[in-house]
């Protein structure tokens, strides 16, 4: 029975009534379950979080950009460049989010991540459980993970970029103590490995350009955030979302901002992805676009550029009826980096509006609440808020 492990505890979930107007994406069916269904309530997001996947406006996605200019030889020199820097600026003014196409990732490489990672979320519990990941060790397989307090309908595998990884031992501000990370790998799926391994190369890759146009949008030189990645601290992550039996009440990622540089992510034509847009706040459906990345700026450029690019809420809804698989790619920088807004884009008129924090500490203590419901508001970099 393939709901055996979401439903180990009953409760009556509201009935739901299903609103028809102006549908923007694949209406799914409405599941027997999602009248009165079972459903672990640690899954249930509170009322005015819940998504509405059967509803929608009809909302333009976020903007598409064409990074061929970049494979001009050489860039510098073209006019196309120059407007790609504008548009990558504009998009992370106003969405914080964008697509690209034409960015140089073969598709090979997506087909063969895409395999694997259903093969390996295909494997029996007691086998993927031999790889879990937790507070020791965040690499590996969970399928526990709560977002905002409340339980993600989901499965994850998180692999480090750079291996072995070093973080933190804790997130006690005094506690000078660092430690070694090392991913782990299933043992019968060797093909994992390989295509994470290849993946985060061409991730890296792409990271690498997006950052310098970034860089030049803010009218720094393009190199100038490159140095920040020397002991990166990195990841891919796979999210599998099983069929829900009541998407309307749950979320496959709740709603959350990303703490690092950048997000590069790949979903599959299924969709799911909602981004709140800056102008109303309204939840926008990003539409799959085939062989497209979608970016999004992280938390640092927020503080880097001083607020002129902002990191943007999203969340991932469920589906009803179709799995779904997302591979975001975490850009991160070294532990040790000081994060704080750059010294070209403050002055007097624009002074800093963060006080400075450690990535490594930072990130240790965001996860703590990855593994528990915690009594705390996780940390936000909205703390260090001047
Ligand atoms: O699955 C998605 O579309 C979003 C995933 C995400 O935001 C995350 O894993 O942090």
């Amino acid at each position: 029975m393939k709901y055996e492990w979401w439903t180990s505890f009953s409760t009556l979930v509201n009935h739901y009534s299903i609103n028809n107007a102006n549908f923007s994406r694949p209406k799914q069916a409405v599941s027997k379950f999602s009248a009165m269904g079972e459903v672990n309530p640690e899954f249930i997001q509170a009322l005015e979080h819940r998504p509405k996947p059967d509803t929608t406006i009809e909302a333009e996605n976020i903007p598409l950009i064409d990074l061929s200019p970049l494979h001009n030889t050489p860039p510098e020199k073209t006019d196309s460049l120059e407007n790609l820097v504008a548009e990558i600026g504009n998009a992370c003014q106003n969405w914080g989010f964008f697509q690209v196409i034409n960015h140089g990732v073969p598709s090979k490489c997506r087909e063969k991540i895409e395999s694997a990672s259903r093969k390996f979320f295909a494997l029996p519990k007691q086998e993927k459980r031999k790889i879990s990941r937790n507070e020791i060790n965040p690499y590996g397989y969970y399928d526990t993970e709560h977002t905002k307090n409340v339980r993600d309908w989901k499965e994850v595998f998180d692999c480090t970029v750079q291996n072995p990884t070093i973080i933190p031992a804790s997130h006690e501000p005094d506690d000078m103590e660092l430690k070694e990370l090392n991913n782990q790998w299933p043992e019968n799926l060797p093909e994992l490995r390989e295509a994470c391994e290849e993946h985060a190369a061409e991730m890296e890759k792409l990271a690498f350009k997006l950052l310098g146009l970034i860089a030049l949008s803010l009218g720094l030189k393009k190199d100038r955030l490159n140095g920040f990645f020397k002991d990166q601290t990195s990841r891919i992550r796979l999210n599998y979302y099983p069929p829900c039996p009541v998407p309307h009440l749950t979320l496959g990622v709740g709603r959350h901002k990303d703490a690092g540089v950048l997000t590069i992510l790949a979903q599959d034509d299924v969709g799911g992805l909602e981004v709140k847009r800056k102008t109303d706040g309204e939840w926008i459906f990003v539409k799959p676009t085939p062989d497209a990345y979608i970016i999004n700026v992280g938390d640092m450029i927020q503080v880097w550029s001083n607020e002129k690019y902002e990191s943007i809420e999203h969340r991932a809804m469920v589906n009803s009826e179709k799995e779904r698989l997302s591979i975001p790619y975490f850009f991160n920088p070294a532990h040790y980096t000081w994060v704080e807004p750059l010294e070209e884009l403050i002055n007097e008129q624009n002074p800093p509006k963060y006080k400075g924090y450690n990535w490594g500490k930072f990130f240790a203590t965001r996860n703590r609440g990855n593994f528990k419901k915690l009594d705390v508001e996780n940390i936000q970099i909205s703390h260090f808020r001047i």
